[in-house]
């Protein structure tokens, strides 16, 4: 049977390149974009595009009707930055968003359902260095607490529905086809737009900032290759952790000197997403995803780096 695949939240950083992707490697029209406002990525990546909000079921039934998903990929929310300045509608779209798609996934007979974590579900009191699949986490953030609820409504559903629903708990993640939304992450990729621009940045995380973090071709690759893997390699229902590379922002601008040789990395103190990040681990260990259902990433920080000024010089 053909693969019907919706992406809801397809105008994100992440949707944006997982449409592409799945367009790749099904026909065009089985995968249909779905966002509450049209894409502005340029047309090779024209098919099927319905507006869609996951908070209005009226919507979102229309569309489940229309194209009976076999697939449906949910990245629509509120990240951990603007989450905090609009808590409860952060955790109104994190939360009933998800609910309201598994609900409707179940209604429709759809085979598998995708929904992204995050390492936000860890929080100040979890282990800092290779942070374990199991250990305290006590996230700080609203983007945070609705991810850590979302993991246990997803396992919730696979066990008391049997809903095959799959997830991954995403480290920062760099790319330079879309902009990202309001994430603590994103200096590492504002850094390389005024890299090229600027010669120079401001970076809102202090030096010794360690975060997890992964190229997202390395991202959408993993997260295609979980869901096709089957299902009885699965052995997590709530989000695996997933682990490309860990680095801090004064390690970015090494690399990034090593092509720019000028370039001056400054650094904003007492920006509120300091203290966000200061509550995530350092670095994480996905020794699960490998055995599951064999992860491996191929962007270290060189070819990550490399990689980002490359495209963005191709401007
Ligand atoms: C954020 N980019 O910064 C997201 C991500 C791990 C961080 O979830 O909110």
């Amino acid at each position: 049977m053909a693969e019907i695949i919706l992406v809801i939240g397809s105008n994100g950083q992440i949707g944006t390149e997982l449409v592409t992707e799945l367009r790749r490697i099904h026909h065009i029209n089985q995968v249909v974009a779905c966002d509450i406002r049209r894409p502005d990525y340029d047309t090779k990546n024209a098919g099927p595009f319905e507006f869609v909000s996951v908070l209005d079921k009226e919507n979102l039934k229309a569309i489940f009707t229309k194209y009976k998903p076999t697939q449906v990929y949910l990245l629509a929310a509120l990240l951990s930055a603007t989450g905090e300045q609009n808590p409860k509608l952060a955790w109104d779209l994190n939360m009933n968003g998800l609910l309201n798609v598994l609900d409707f996934a179940i209604d429709f007979g759809t085979k598998r359902v995708y929904w992204p974590s995050s390492i936000a579900v860890f929080g100040p009191n979890s282990p800092k260095e290779n942070t374990p699949q199991y250990c305290t986490m006590d996230p700080n953030t609203v983007y945070g607490i609705s991810k850590l609820a979302g993991e246990r409504w997803c396992e919730y559903y696979f066990q008391k529905y049997g809903l095959d629903v799959r997830s991954i708990r995403y480290p920062g993640l760099i790319s330079w086809k879309a902009m990202p939304g309001g994430g603590t992450t994103d200096y590492a990729i504002h850094i390389f737009h005024e890299a090229l621009k600027k010669g120079s940045y401001n970076s809102f995380l202090s030096a010794e900032t360690k975060l997890p973090m992964m190229y997202m071709d390395d991202a959408i690759r993993g997260t295609i290759e979980l869901m096709d893997a089957p299902a009885t390699q699965i052995s997590i229902r709530s989000s695996y952790n997933f682990s490309g590379l860990s680095f801090n922002p004064e390690d970015l601008a090494s690399e990034i000197k090593k092509h720019i040789p000028n370039f001056q990395l400054n650094y904003i103190q007492n920006d509120p997403r300091q203290k966000i990040a200061d509550g995530w681990p350092k670095s994480i260990n996905d020794e699960i995803s490998k055995k599951d259902w064999q992860w491996q990433p191929k962007f270290d920080l060189e070819k990550l780096t490399l990689e980002m000024l490359r495209n963005l010089r191709k401007g």
